[in-house]
């Protein structure tokens, strides 16, 4: 069955619903094709409208429905597109509904549906609705009780939420078990697994003493692998009771990694379910960003718990309410475990990578979108990584201990609700006694706005004047936008590094930082007892998402990278310093921005993961956002050309890092990582010289999958013959682990080897290379569009339409991750006019296709507006 209509839901037409569903008892009789879902809801009216009751369905075989045990003629009820409708039931009633699915053929990934021979879920944003007729909306919540019967042998373990109730034997080698939540939840939050696992199992105990039964289930032989993965948990279950006061709630919490999933993650309530790459990881097969991830992501969904699950939304528009709070709770949970400055310039550059680009092209939204078509492409960065950067700044504006209590607030205020972005931000203003009407623009207004900062020292005076400014360029469907408060966080440095102090009217101390908030358009912020003219820094610590426009000298910006207090501001201005050669603007001279990034390497030992980040020039990505007309091609020469220098006049040192060998025994932590990680870019710097017996030794000695992956990435880079020897050798070994064969797609598709083209249209074809696997595909598509933008945006279209033809080829199997894969064509209208053509024709053509997705139809045509 086609889709319903495509229809614009819009923010403003919200109502709230007609009927509501207190408890559900669902009974699945699983057979790969050919399960039968018997669902019964206790249904009531909720206000005095006699509406006809709507429920959403689809893909759905109906066998039979009931209203309180008689079944409805064909007269009382209609199916249409997407949806049944019951014309004119009781106030309240029992519903008896029975469906019949079939996960085997369900290649969408949502719903239920099979990976690897076992039965699993997806139901975020609207997947319940293809596995029963049902009110399958945020806003209704039901206490659920599942029923799971299947052959025993087949599929020995059955999991569903909450906490297990029952569980037996059945005639003909079947058996069942029965899960009860005894939380409401919107049905988004259903899931269930079942097969054949092999899991670990631990114990957390809460701070209340509730013992919680931990279990971690995988595919048999995996085990090995999924102890990181339950220490996270740990971690995070403790982390979320100091940092937030919020304990778990269930005896159980369970989680399932499956191989074929669309996303990361999924916080189904007390039963995660995640892409087996999240949670697999030992030293030989996971590099340590894998790690990184494994354990930012367990605390995520964990952290959903109480940000998305007790408190949950009530429609879509609202998904930042739980997204980007939880990605906000998520890197203080990262900040905390490993080193908080390190983790905010992995942050910040993150969002710059993923959301700047957003912002400023077609597909620029709202943190809080005000329609979509359908909700599944707004699962962004603008919705996550901005929706988190919001809330950072409603700490900064508010301070520490007013944010503490309107979180606090809104977590005893809101909890068992379905709850607005308003709800949210009202518990802010009760507990800081503030309007924070102008901080609501952050969620309405989509857009990076750009902050312009002038100072003047007046020496005679000893004051210091700093002007700033703020403007938001337009964005589709906002033409005009208002002043968003922009918190600041302003500091000094003299030329020669020492930390200036300095006050502030009505504050009699003189201070060494200065928290300030531009509320309006401009503002001029003034500076007394200012001993000498200092060299400002304004957003320490990225206190805002916003570009700046700082007008620094490159000694001042030099000075900073040396002296400046805030580790962010040291990063950044190496950053911009390098960016402004790169893009032919002047500045510091490459010898001198080589003798800064040499200060780095003598003090990496204090901080290996802080060098590493200073030593990694800014993306070609970044370039050509940062550019008004880019050219790959000259930004690709022009950041090799510095990287050449920067490596020829560090090459001793760089070649010593590189050649240290790996510690043994591997530790995952924060440390041994930094440690690697400088040793990675010590290979990515040196590649530029080309190929070298160091990068083909360092390919052969590596002790972990970091220093392989690093390698394989620098023969590559470096256009070495001995790239394909490596490749050969990687896949020989790993030939049988397909998170490993992963890597080896995208380290091939990544690489900005001449042939690179040739090679992905090579891997496509390779016997490995599975469309129904979604790991698979981004290994191959997203690493090329993504992470090679030089081959992406060729300029004779061949990246253009690798990409349209293989989001082509995806979409019918799996609709949601081909509109996911032509988000890097949200770039296209930055490039001259043959790249706009070539893109404009590969998109055209996606337009053209009658029976493309509705997901992917409305990527194309918002990209092409
Ligand atoms: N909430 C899920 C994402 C679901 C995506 C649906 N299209 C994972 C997360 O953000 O935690
Ligand atoms: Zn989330």
């Amino acid at each position: 069955m086609r889709d319903a209509e495509n229809v614009t839901v819009r923010l403003s037409d919200y109502q709230p619903p007609d009927y509501l569903i207190d408890e559900i008892a669902l009974v699945f009789s699983l057979e790969p094709k050919a399960t039968i879902v018997a669902a019964r809801s206790h249904v009531r009216r909720s206000g005095a409208s006699t509406s006809p009751l709507v429920l959403n369905g689809e893909r759905l075989e109906l066998q039979s429905i009931a209203i309180d045990g008689a079944a409805l003629a064909s007269d009382q009820f209609s199916i249409e597109p997407g949806r049944l409708i019951i014309h004119s039931p009781p106030a309240s009633f029992l519903l008896d509904v029975v469906t019949r699915i079939s996960p085997a053929t369900n290649t969408h990934l949502e719903g239920l549906y099979m990976s690897g021979g076992r039965f699993c879920t997806q139901c975020e944003a609207e997947g319940f609705r293809s596995i029963t007729y049902y009110l399958d909306r945020p806003d209704v919540m039901a206490r659920f009780a599942v029923r799971l019967e299947a052959d025993k042998a087949s599929y020995p373990t059955l999991l569903s939420n909450g906490n297990l109730a029952e569980s037996g034997d059945l005639p003909d080698g079947r058996h069942f078990a029965v899960w009860v939540d005894p939380h409401p939840k919107p049905a988004y939050l259903f899931a269930l697994c079942a097969g054949k696992y092999e899991s670990i199992h631990d114990q957390f105990v809460t701070q209340s003493g509730r013992k919680v039964a931990l279990g971690i289930y995988v595919d048999p032989g995996d085990t090995p692998r999924a102890g990181y993965a339950m220490d996270s948990l740990k971690r995070a279950m403790k982390w979320d009771e100091e940092a937030f006061k919020r304990e778990y709630d269930l005896d159980v919490f369970n989680i399932v990694a499956v191989r074929d999933f669309n996303f990361g993650a999924m916080e189904n309530k007390g039963l995660n379910i995640f892409n087996s790459s999240l949670i697999l990881a030992d030293a030989d097969t996971a590099t340590d960003a894998d790690f990184e991830a494994i354990e930012a992501v367990v605390g995520h969904e964990y952290f959903h718990n109480w940000t998305g699950n007790r408190i949950t939304c009530r429609d879509w528009f609202q998904l930042c309410l739980k997204e980007g709070l939880t990605v906000y709770r998520e890197q203080e949970f990262s900040a905390d475990q490993r080193s908080r400055p390190v983790q905010r310039i992995k942050d910040v550059k993150r969002l710059r990578a993923r959301q700047f680009g957003e912002d400023a092209g077609p597909l620029a939204h709202a943190v809080r979108p005000s329609s979509y078509q359908k909700i599944d492409n707004f699962y962004t960065a603008t919705v996550y990584e901005k929706g988190g950067e919001v809330i950072r700044m409603l700490k900064r504006i508010l301070g520490e201990d007013a944010f503490t209590r309107g979180m606090q607030l809104y977590f005893e205020s809101r909890d068992g609700t379905a709850s607005t972005i308003e709800d949210f931000i009202g518990c802010f203003e009760e507990a800081s006694g503030r309007k924070l009407d102008s901080f609501m623009r952050w969620y309405e207004q989509a857009g990076t706005p750009a902050l312009k900062v002038r100072g003047d020292y007046d020496a005679s005076a000893r004051t210091y004047r700093l002007h700033v400014s703020q403007r938001l360029s337009a964005t589709p469907g906002q033409p005009h936008k208002l002043p968003a408060p922009i918190p600041l966080q302003i500091g000094f440095i003299s030329p020669d590094g020492a930390i200036i102090a300095s006050k502030v009217e009505g504050d009699n101390l003189s201070r060494t930082e200065h928290r300030a908030v531009l509320e309006d358009t401009e503002a001029t912020f003034e500076f007394s007892d200012v001993l000498e003219k200092p060299i400002v820094s304004v957003v320490r610590g990225f206190s805002a998402p916003v570009t700046l426009d700082d007008d620094l000298t490159p000694e001042a910006r030099l000075a900073q990278m040396a002296h400046d207090p805030d580790p962010f501001t040291r990063w950044e201005a190496g950053q911009t310093l390098a960016r402004s050669i790169m893009l032919g603007e002047g500045g510091a001279s490459v010898s001198e921005l080589t003798m800064a990034l040499g200060r780095e390497l003598d003090r990496a030992q204090e901080d290996p993961a802080f060098a590493a980040l200073a030593l990694r020039l800014p993306d070609l990505n970044e370039l050509i956002l940062s550019s008004s007309s880019p050219d790959p091609d000259k930004l690709f020469q022009s950041r090799e050309s510095l990287r050449r220098a920067i490596a020829t006049a560090l090459r001793d040192r760089l070649e010593g890092i590189a050649k240290t060998r790996g510690e043994t025994p591997f530790s995952p932590s924060a440390e041994a990582a930094g440690r690697r990680a400088l040793k990675s870019a010590a290979l990515d710097l040196l590649a530029a010289l080309g190929p070298s017996q160091t990068l083909t030794d360092a390919y052969d000695n590596a002790q972990s999958m970091t220093e392989a992956v690093a390698a394989l990435d620098a023969l590559g880079a470096s256009e070495s013959p001995a790239f394909d020897e490596a490749l050969a050798k990687f896949y020989d070994r790993w030939k049988a682990n397909p998170l490993v064969i992963d890597k080896w797609f995208a380290a091939q598709a990544s690489s900005p080897r001449h042939d690179v083209l040739a090679r992905v249209e090579r891997l496509r074809a390779h016997a490995e290379f599975n469309l129904k696997n979604p790991n698979r595909v981004r290994s191959l598509a997203a690493a090329f569009a993504m992470r090679n933008p030089r081959a992406f945006h060729s300029a004779n279209g061949d990246g253009y339409r690798f990409l349209a033809s293989l989001a082509e080829t995806i979409d019918p199997l799996n609709p949601a991750l081909a509109a996911r894969l032509l988000t890097p064509f949200e770039s296209w209208k930055r490039f001259d006019a043959q790249r706009q053509s070539h893109a404009r024709t590969a998109l055209e053509h996606l337009a053209s296709l009658p029976q493309l997705s509705k997901n992917t139809r409305e990527m194309v045509e918002r990209t092409l507006a």
